[in-house]
């Protein structure tokens, strides 16, 4: 492991005639709501790197608002602009790069866009999928569920047992103060068996530990940042009170971060988004990290397009990722995308790993084009 992120720190950036800055905007199928925000599309600020005749992207997670992290779409175009990109030149090497990155304090989504574009550059000009550049063979990849906080639990019944026909592996449901306990009552007692988690998203405090323990009647695999983003320390008292795993994901930036957590016994999963944390190589020190700590990591989603879904399918092949993660088919979250093919579920409810040269999947133009807001060229 160590090994794998060495060599993948030593690979040259190598020449890069133009960078583009798009911002797209797709509808998605249905409304998305977490305890703090309700979306009803997909706003992403896409980077487009050529060079010598290649072309590759990189996604950035960060939403237009700043109700899931502190970042958004315009702070990442700041950042990008103005701090990060003039520190990217062809003679450095990717380790080099990210050491130069460090004086730019937080902004993991920014940093991550920029390190994920690079890395589909080098492997397209390499002839190899990024999961091989990666350093790990491809693996049907076991695909999870995140269902957004439904108006009614007929509704999240209905979505829970359609998930469930589809072949997901395990559901994820979104809970947030007043729609919490009855919720996850109802889909148990209707589900008894599935692998089934929560996710609040922040919503609760430690005053609302009593409560939160209520969840540990519904054999959940773990509970997702029941407390707010900067709450780590009270993670790790509210831990001591819950029998339920707790799972870190907004709280988790870096891999101090995770250390603190796991050190504190704050979680005992992480969610690991490559794209909130700086991008893959961070990514794999967090997995690395916990998982010799015996903490479990699984790879979460931000409703990606299929760039940023390609990414974290091929970041999944490494074997750290031993839980299924939130990566769901595509036409869960959009009737069009910008890329094709599109993820879908194999019949057991495994994800293929695209095979084509770094992130493996075709942009679609025309597509593309449909959902651009606006494009601005950065060099
Ligand atoms: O908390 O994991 C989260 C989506 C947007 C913001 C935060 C979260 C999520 C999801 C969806 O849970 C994951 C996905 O389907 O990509
Ligand atoms: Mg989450």
């Amino acid at each position: 492991m160590g090994s794998v992120l060495t060599t993948l720190a030593e690979r040259l950036i190598g020449p890069i005639d133009r960078i583009d800055q798009l911002i797209v905007r797709l509808p998605f199928v249905k409304p998305f709501s977490i305890s703090s925000a309700t979306w009803t599309c997909k706003e992403a600020l896409l980077l487009r790197i050529e060079s010598e005749g290649v072309t590759a992207w990189g996604e950035c997670v960060a939403d237009p608002d700043p109700y899931y992290a502190s970042e958004t779409t315009r702070t990442a175009e700041h950042i990008l602009r103005d701090f990060l990109l003039p520190l990217v030149e062809s003679h450095i090497t990717m380790g080099v790069l990210e050491e130069r990155f460090r004086r730019v304090r937080g902004h993991g989504m920014a940093k991550a866009t920029i390190e994920n574009a690079l890395f589909d550059l080098i492997a397209k000009r390499e002839g190899l999928p990024l999961h091989a550049l990666l350093g790990y063979d491809a693996r049907p990849i076991p695909s999870g569920i995140s269902i957004g906080i439904q108006e009614t639990a007929e509704e999240l019944l209905d979505t829970v047992e359609e998930a469930v026909a589809s072949g997901y592996h395990r559901i994820k449901m979104k809970i947030r103060r007043g729609c919490d306990v009855d919720r996850v009552a109802a889909v148990r007692e209707r589900f008894p068996a599935i692998a089934l988690m929560a996710d609040a998203n922040g919503d609760y405090t430690l005053n609302d530990a009593a409560h939160l323990r209520q969840l540990d009647a519904f054999g959940l695999t773990m509970i997702e940042q029941p407390l707010s983003y900067s709450d780590i320390y009270e993670h790790s008292l509210l831990q001591q009170q819950l029998t339920t795993p707790l799972c870190l994901d907004e709280s988790i930036h870096s891999l101090a971060d995770a250390r603190a957590a796991i050190d504190l016994g704050a979680c005992r999963v992480i969610n690991i988004k490559q794209g909130r944390v700086g991008g893959l190589a961070e990514a794999l020190r967090i997995a690395e990290y916990a998982t010799a700590r015996d903490v479990p990591v699984w790879s979460g989603g931000m409703d990606e397009t299929g760039i940023g879904r390609a990414v974290n399918i091929h970041m999944q092949t490494a074997p750290f990722f031993t839980i299924p993660g939130d990566t769901s088919e595509t036409s869960r979250y959009f009737t069009r995308d910008i890329v094709h093919p599109p993820v879908v579920l194999g019949a057991d409810g495994f994800i293929a790993v695209p095979e084509g040269p770094g992130i493996g999947v075709q942009i679609d133009e025309d597509a593309l084009q449909h959902f651009t807001l606006e494009t601005k060229r950065l060099r």
